[in-house]
């Protein structure tokens, strides 16, 4: 049975991928790491073992991996795209030296090591349009720059030391559990929050504009299932492309009308929002995915709709 350390517990994969894992009996115990900053939601707390992991301390990571017999590593610290803009050398510090302290300890201590990479590893270069797995990777942002990096020393660690390191690059993660972290992508979830509290949402990204994107408990499944894959049918490793569906703004919010005919929405265009999204795909051939471990979301747009207003609309708009 795997035992599990997530280290970035807190955020918007860790949250679900944590109480996922615990329900799941293939797995042993999963200990959520987080940093002081970032504390954990009381059902992460009373659910199983949380302790503070920063990753950018080697040894601390190494002293949690030693307690629970730790033998999977989810490494999901990182400062998302457009955070990371405005913090650069932090973002390269988590997204690169972190990983770096991760493959070191997975190194040592014979663990395997699952590292989301991005649609972010994409440029302007790269083919928008059924953008192939195997393509010109150069991004023009910092986050982009760590995700490209991180999936070439994911690799490294694998053929130099045979860590078995795997990894997919997420599209745009929709959820209402817990809201996104500072990405391009967050106006798709921002977007519901408007619509339930009978706000017009203000857009920070232009009509027009598609990018991958997919609901959460798929995402999920691919970080289970990816590492739970034969790993003889890998025929890629770091990082396969992964997608649901692709949308502009102008489709989600058709989509939100048909069940709350009022939604408004308006554009208030960030021009560094804007910039990194127009450098991304519009829609990526994930074919590889399907093929080597068997890659197949459950939800489109549709579905995806219906599920994020019912369950805010539960929560109900004062909570939001
Ligand atoms: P998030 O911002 O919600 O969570 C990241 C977590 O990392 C936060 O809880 C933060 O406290 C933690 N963290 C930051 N610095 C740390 C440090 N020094 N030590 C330990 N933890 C630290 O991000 P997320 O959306 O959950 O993303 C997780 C991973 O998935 C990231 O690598 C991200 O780039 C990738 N990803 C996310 C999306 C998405 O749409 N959510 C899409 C593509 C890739
Ligand atoms: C972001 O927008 O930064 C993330 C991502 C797609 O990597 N959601």
């Amino acid at each position: 049975m795997k035992n599990v350390l997530v280290i970035g517990a807190a955020g918007q994969i860790g949250t679900e991928l944590v109480a996922t894992l615990r329900a799941d009996d293939r797995f042993g115990t999963i200990v959520a790491g987080h940093t002081t900053r970032t504390p954990l939601p009381d059902s992460l707390l009373q659910s199983g073992p949380c302790e503070c992991v920063d990753i950018l301390d080697a040894r601390r990571i190494a002293e949690v991996v030693k307690t629970y017999n730790v033998d999977t590593i989810y490494n999901l610290a990182a400062l998302l795209s457009a955070t990371a803009e405005s913090k650069p050398l932090a973002a390269w510090n988590v997204g690169v030296n972190g990983l770096i302290n991760t493959l070191e300890v997975a190194r040592e201590l014979g663990c395997a090591v699952f590292t989301p990479s991005s649609i972010g590893v994409f440029g302007p270069e790269t083919p928008a349009v059924m953008t192939p797995q195997d393509t010109v990777c150069r991004p023009k942002t910092v986050y982009g720059i760590t995700k490209v990096t991180g999936e070439l020393l994911s690799d490294y660690y694998f053929h130099k030391y045979g860590v078995d390191t795997r990894s997919v690059r997420y599209p745009g993660l929709i959820s209402h559990e817990t809201p996104p972290g500072g990405g391009t992508t967050d106006y798709a979830v921002e977007i519901f929050y408007s619509a339930v509290k009978g706000e017009t949402y203000a857009c920070p990204i232009a009509a027009g504009t598609f990018m991958d994107m997919a609901f959460m408990s798929d995402a999920i499944d691919a970080a289970v299932n990816l590492m739970l894959a034969d790993p003889q049918r890998l025929k890629h490793r770091n990082s396969f492309n992964v997608t649901a569906m692709s949308f502009d703004p102008e489709m989600l919010a058709a989509e939100i009308r048909k069940r709350k005919p009022d939604f408004s929405m308006r554009y208030a265009v960030d021009p560094l929002r804007q910039s990194i999204a127009s450098s991304w795909p519009d829609a990526m051939d994930d074919s590889c995915a399907r093929e080597e471990w068997g890659w197949q979301p459950k939800i489109g747009l549709s579905e995806m709709v219906d599920i994020m207003l019912s369950a805010l609309e539960k929560k109900g708009a004062g909570a939001l």
